[in-house]
């Protein structure tokens, strides 16, 4: 029988679940871990020559703004919770730490997402942390780079491969800054998963793959949320994000969950299957275990390659 919270994904493509994690219990303890990572990469790009002073005593913000300036973004596969989908090499980097694996298995989360795809649970890859600073600490050619700027409008199932076409792929956005409209909000057409997937291009203005204003297919809600708060969503609904306007950084994390045996739509990424009641054996407990298995797909991509992965021509007609 499908739950109320079901009911409200199929008719409006998203729902917010207000205060269901406690800032305190569930996010502070990331927020520590990513604390102690950038004082860490901050000392020693320092020591490198590659930021112009020692910051390691500025609060979180300031630190991670200036870092932001003087990499002119180069910071952001340090922090993020995934390899890239391109370009990995020997020393790319990452974040494993067991604070972010903890708020992958999170049972409050699990709980909620339980109740929109049932109860076996696989953790998908296709996952990120976005730490956004004030946009004009970007270069211009940055200020369309989704992890660290303004998201281009896009449906997930258009940014994975066609494996996840038949996927029941959930997307489950938080907040760890509280997210308003002058920082960079999410932003959602409400009803626009009703239609399937829309075609992406890869857009002329800053090369990034969304959908064009002019396909957005209804009114764009901005959705200013507090720390607590968790967003779920359809992979077909149009969403996309408002640029930092702020003086201060704007947090996400964006996660991923789908039925066990599902693809993913990034097969050559490890999840997990994190809730399994018919066969509990089965779910990972072991934060060493993921995060070895994130190096060594690392590993192995960099002697195999990861195999040509572009579902949008870019020069599609229906583009032009
Ligand atoms: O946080 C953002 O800017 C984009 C997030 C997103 O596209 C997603 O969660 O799928
Ligand atoms: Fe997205």
């Amino acid at each position: 029988m499908a739950t109320l919270e079901r009911k409200r994904l199929e008719n409006d493509g998203y729902v917010v679940l207000e205060g269901l994690l406690d800032p305190q219990e569930d996010i502070a303890p990331l927020v520590d871990e990513y604390d102690v990572r950038l004082s860490t990469l901050s000392k020693q790009w320092f020591d490198e020559g590659k930021l112009s002073k020692d910051i390691s005593d500025l609060p979180f913000d300031q630190r991670l703004t200036q870092v932001a300036k003087e990499t002119e973004g180069g910071y952001y596969q340090y922090l993020d919770i995934s390899l890239p989908v391109s370009g990995i090499t020997s020393d790319t980097p990452m974040h494993t730490g067991p604070e972010a694996f903890r708020l992958l298995r999170n049972e409050k989360l699990l709980d909620a997402v339980e109740k929109f795809i049932g109860p076996e649970i696989f953790c998908n890859p296709v996952q990120h942390t976005r730490i956004k600073p004030p946009v004009e600490a970007l270069p211009e050619d940055k200020r369309w780079h989704a992890g660290i700027a303004r998201t281009q409008w896009h449906q997930d199932l258009g940014v994975v491969t066609e494996e996840a076409d038949e996927s029941e792929m959930l997307t489950v956005w938080l907040p760890v800054t509280e997210s308003t409209e002058e920082n960079g909000c999410l932003t959602v057409v409400p009803k626009s998963h009703k239609h399937g997937l829309d075609q992406h291009c890869i857009m002329a203005e800053n090369g990034k793959t969304g959908i064009p204003d002019k396909d957005i297919s209804g009114d764009q809600v901005p959705l200013p949320m507090k720390p607590g708060d968790v967003l779920f969503m359809t992979k077909y609904t149009q969403h996309g994000s408002l640029e930092n306007l702020s003086d201060t950084i704007r947090w996400s994390l964006d996660l991923r969950y789908n039925p066990v045996g599902d693809a993913t739509g990034r097969p050559w990424f490890p999840g997990f299957i994190a809730r399994s009641r018919e066969k509990p054996e089965t779910e990972l407990h072991d934060h060493d275990k993921w995060a070895e298995r994130w190096w060594q797909t690392r590993d192995e991509i960099v002697k195999t390659g990861i195999p040509s992965f572009r579902r949008w021509d870019p020069n599609d007609p229906l583009c032009a």
